[in-house]
Parts: C-alpha cells; structure tokens; sequence
C-alpha cells in the first residue's frame, strides 16, 4: 500500500510538472477501428468521494457510474462493452459526490486543466485528476486515477467453435 501511494505520488508530479502553461485537451482519441475499450483504477490518495463515469458521444449519455474513488479496488476493471472507430474522442466524467461538491468533463474546455492524460503506448493512456477546482486544489493529480486502454476486437467464439467442430468431423470421416 505504501509503495503504491508512493508510486502515485511520483507519477502525479513527474505529470503536473509537464507544461503546466498551456492546458492540453485530455479527451483520449481511439487509436483503431473495432476497439473495445477497458477502464482499470490504479487509485486514489484523497479525502473527497468521486464518481467517475463516461460520455457515451453515440447516444449522448452519461454511463452508470464505473468506479467511486472510495470504494475502487486497485486492478479493478470494467469493460465498456462499446466497438470505437479510429479518432473517435472518449470522455470521463468525474463528479465529486461528498467533500468540495464539484463535476469535471474531459468534454468541457473549462475544465481540461483538473486532467492529465499521459499516453503509455498506443493503446494505453494513463488518467490523473486533481479533484479541487484549480487554482483552488493542490495539483498532486493523484485523487482518482485510472488506466484506459484499447483491444483490437477478435472473432466472436461461436464462429471458432464452428471451425474446430468443422474440423473433428473432418477427422472422424478420414478415420471411417
Ligand atoms: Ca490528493
Ligand atoms: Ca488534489
């Protein structure tokens, strides 16, 4: 537990240290066709409650809440359960439930500067939020943190079974 606060703590500063001048958009862009996005939470060091969800842009809505920062478990991880296209934009929404009452949207240009988006690799990016409205908060970036990443959609199992027992039947016949 200790090293996992440490390690969130330096991988908060090494981000806030990053160009802190020009506040960069955090929305996620999807990297491919077909991809089946996951969200895992890496943790939280804060004494306020958030609930994190995503903005579905397709139907314009608010997903269920995915993750509360209070009752998340380290590795815990959703599947979203969508097929994104290649530069489809992917948006969180992190509303601040008991404490400094509050809402942040990687979608609302106001508060861009609450996110930073650090990318892992290309299927990976990796979410810190800073949970009091700046210049108020205290920028450690380490109050909900979360991983995102991207699979390349695969072949559904009904159409591999099929061929397996295309096969066996091929294999019995040669036997008779
Ligand atoms: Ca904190
Ligand atoms: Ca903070």
């Amino acid at each position: 537990m200790k090293t996992q606060a440490a390690l969130i703590a330096m991988t908060a500063m090494s981000v806030s240290s990053l160009a802190q001048a020009d506040i960069a958009d955090p929305g996620i862009i999807t990297p491919f066709d077909n991809a089946q996005v996951s969200v895992t939470w890496l943790g939280a060091l804060s004494s306020y409650t958030g609930d994190l969800t995503w903005l579905n842009a397709d139907t314009a809505t608010v997903s269920p809440v995915l993750f509360n920062n209070k009752t998340a478990e380290v590795n815990d991880s959703r599947s979203l359960g969508v097929a994104l296209n290649e530069g489809d934009r992917f948006d969180f929404i992190y509303e601040i439930v008991a404490g400094g009452l509050d809402v942040f949207s990687t979608a609302e240009q106001r508060d861009w500067n609450q996110f930073r988006v650090t990318e892992i690799n290309e299927t990976t990016f990796q979410v810190n939020i800073e949970d009091i409205r700046l210049p108020r908060g205290d920028a450690d970036y380490n109050d909900a943190v979360f991983e995102v990443s991207f699979a390349r959609t695969i072949p559904a199992p009904g159409s591999l079974a099929l061929l397996g027992f295309g096969g066996a039947l091929m294999g019995r016949r040669r036997r008779d």
